[in-house]
């Protein structure tokens, strides 16, 4: 079912709270979104009676008829322009080729950009291989439709590696900063279910080049949350041996894998 309003409470970066700022959706014939207005003003119960609609943050939307997204006019707050793109494909295709964009570059650096024709190129079965705007000269693919590697053309971003398990979840992601031959390496180790339960890193692009514990997750009877607190794994594997020297010995001893 769309969704025709929302209201959202949030905060700053500072976390000061900005007050309640409404969201009101609207959708064409076949479901798909228009538009969306942001409106403030609304009262300490929510009531939208006294909210007034802002030019900031708005969204409209346009398609064709396969669905694919022409226009695309995305307002920020201040300046209030951020883009008007108008989405182009390949001919008798619904692959992108490049985004045109109306509004001064200038104006945030977070947002898409004027692209040069030809900007998107995809392999023969439609896998995007290549992104000029992103500085992405290549992207190779598994053949189960997982992304293995992104090679960059240019700085800033890094190159990606990517590995997967027999079940198709990532195991290991490599970031290779561009210029370098450092590697920060990620793994993610998962029960037999593929759930996350630690995250460990390497990282050899500074001075410290440790494995770390980094993330640990909670379960019940789905993820709870996680826990965040950098540990070196070899502290941690010194924590549980003192751990086990505890545990009678009719208990399993605890083993980090
Ligand atoms: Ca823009
Ligand atoms: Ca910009």
């Amino acid at each position: 079912m769309a969704i025709p309003r929302m209201t959202t409470n949030s905060m700053d970066e500072t976390e000061t709270v900005t007050g309640a700022q409404g969201t009101a959706y609207t959708y064409g014939v076949l479901n798909r979104l228009r538009s969306m207005q942001a409106h403030a003003g609304l009262d300490d119960d929510n009531d939208w009676n006294t909210a007034s609609a802002l030019s900031a943050y708005h969204t409209r939307y346009t398609y064709d008829g396969n669905g694919n997204i022409l226009n695309l006019v995305r307002h920020g707050d201040s300046p209030t322009e951020m883009d008007s793109l108008t989405y182009y494909y390949y001919s008798g295709t619904n692959r992108l080729e490049n985004v045109e964009d109306g509004v001064d570059e200038a104006y945030y650096d977070v947002d898409i950009d004027i692209q040069g024709s030809g900007n998107y190129t995809y392999d023969p079965i439609g896998n995007l291989i290549g992104d000029g705007a992103e500085n992405i000269d290549g992207i190779t693919w598994t053949v189960y439709g997982k992304i293995e590697s992104i090679v960059r053309g240019a700085g800033p971003h890094s190159h990606m590696h990517f590995k997967y398990g027999p079940d198709g979840n990532r195991v290991m992601k490599a970031s290779i900063p561009y210029g370098t031959t450092d590697t920060n390496w990620t793994w993610y180790v998962r029960d037999a279910q593929g759930n996350v339960m630690g995250i460990y890193s390497l990282d050899t692009v500074g001075a410290e080049d440790t494995l770390m514990l980094k993330e640990h997750y909670v379960y019940g009877s789905s993820r709870l949350g996680y826990v965040k607190k950098e540990v070196r794994a070899t502290q941690a594997w010194t924590r549980l041996q003192r751990r086990s020297r505890k545990t009678p010995s009719s208990s399993p001893s605890p083993c980090l894998q």
